[in-house]
């Protein structure tokens, strides 16, 4: 188990990007590189197992990175049959509208998985199952709007047992329907057993702005390691996740109505409750800030039918992410006025290729959207790589 580390998170960085697919297309994440899972819990091989090096679980974690070269390990092969649990632990998974879930299954043939999500890794739900390549999920059919799961478990459907790679070959597991999920151990917020919060809280103020520039709905969750009563831990935590709420609302002007506490007590411990460093690690406060559900409806957020395809912008407080159909494209920017996003646009190719990279490719440059005042049209300014924006070919309506 990583605690991650506070100062090291580019909030900027973590919002909306697409990734290839796999299959010769791109999928927006909303949450970015921090969508995806970040840990093995356990790995079954399946029998017959893959050659050696080809069943390696780690490599189904973190961003999509399968190259399709020959000796690409980027990807695991589950085996005939095989298990893989995961889980998620900077961010959390729930449904959203749309799909919720992807699996990336690689390679040409179908091997079909059944997946699995679960909030404690012990209790499992059924959400159906892929159908080989690269698959989409809705879990809504299956969830409370307002559950949040943390773990992913996928077995081999046994469709194959020949070949170097038998069964599934995965390369990523993401959360489209994705939030921040921030933990905090208590040691740093808390005195042993006590509920009122210690002198240093700059890592509460940071994670505040945070939750400040997100604006949605945040969920405080307390846990604690499994020393006194399951009772008396209810209690602990409970009180802790107030204090969080109170810090956070009294000192750092966020609304009370948008969050939520919750005590978990020591259920779902992240590490083994038999050793000190262990218990160490479950005594912790999980912060879990959602997107702002609530935005205006003639906001630039939406669906728009442009000159460079459909373009589909999502907005997090100030910063602007999304996607259109056209090669592969990308925009990440700012509001710099309620009615001007100010940013880049990035594609697979294009006349120029620029000097570094954004996002991993080349073929980039800024751009000025302005929107009328009933935010039903666009227009867009765009220039190559650093250059001023000047070109005007890029307009469109709301769809
Ligand atoms: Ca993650
Ligand atoms: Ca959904
Ligand atoms: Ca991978």
């Amino acid at each position: 188990m990583i605690f991650i580390s506070l100062f090291s998170i580019n909030i900027f960085a973590q919002i909306g990007r697409t990734y290839d697919d796999g299959h010769g297309g791109r999928i927006f994440f909303p949450f970015g590189d921090i969508s995806f899972a970040d840990e093995v819990i356990s790995f079954k091989v399946g029998n017959p197992a893959p050659i050696a090096g080809y069943g390696i679980p780690s490599q189904a974690l973190n961003i999509p990175d399968y190259k399709d070269e020959r000796d690409d390990k980027n990807a695991t092969s589950l085996g005939y049959g095989g298990e893989l649990v995961v889980k998620f632990t900077d961010n959390i998974l729930y449904d959203i509208d749309g799909y919720d879930l992807i699996v990336m299954e690689i390679g040409a043939a179908i091997e079909p998985v059944d997946v699995y999500i679960s909030k404690n890794g012990i209790e499992w739900i059924s959400v159906g199952k892929t159908g080989g390549g690269f698959s989409k999920i809705d879990i809504s059919k299956y969830v409370k709007k307002t559950d949040v799961f943390r773990y992913v478990k996928i077995i081999d459907m046994k469709e194959r047992s020949d070949g170097n790679w038998p069964g599934a070959d995965i390369d990523a597991i993401g959360a489209i329907g994705s939030s921040i999920n921030f933990q905090l151990n208590s040691s740093v917020l808390f005195k042993t057993g006590e509920s009122t919060l210690s002198n240093d809280k700059t890592e509460l103020i940071k994670i505040a702005e945070k939750i400040k520039k997100i604006n949605g709905l945040t969920l405080i969750e307390g846990y604690t390691d499994n020393v006194g009563s399951p009772e008396s831990n209810i209690i602990l935590s409970e009180k802790r996740a107030q204090s969080i709420k109170k810090f956070l609302t009294d000192s750092c002007n966020i609304a009370a109505n948008l969050i939520e506490t919750f005590a978990f007590g020591e259920s779902n411990p992240v590490a083994d409750n038999k050793t000190e460093d262990g218990r160490k690690k479950n005594r912790r406060v999980e912060i879990i800030v959602f997107p702002n559900s609530n935005q205006a409806k003639n906001d630039v957020v939406g669906i728009w039918d442009t000159d460079w395809g459909e373009l589909h912008i999502y907005r997090y407080g100030e910063t602007i992410a999304g996607w259109y159909t056209d090669d592969g494209g990308e925009i990440v920017g700012k509001l710099t006025d309620e009615h001007t996003i100010e940013g880049k646009w990035v594609e697979n190719g294009s006349d120029r290729v620029c000097g570094e990279n954004v996002y991993d490719r080349n073929h980039w440059g800024r751009i000025i959207m302005k929107f009328n005042e009933a935010f039903t049209e666009l227009s867009v300014k765009w220039g190559y790589c650093s250059d001023e924006p000047t070109k005007v070919d890029w307009n469109g309506k709301r769809k």
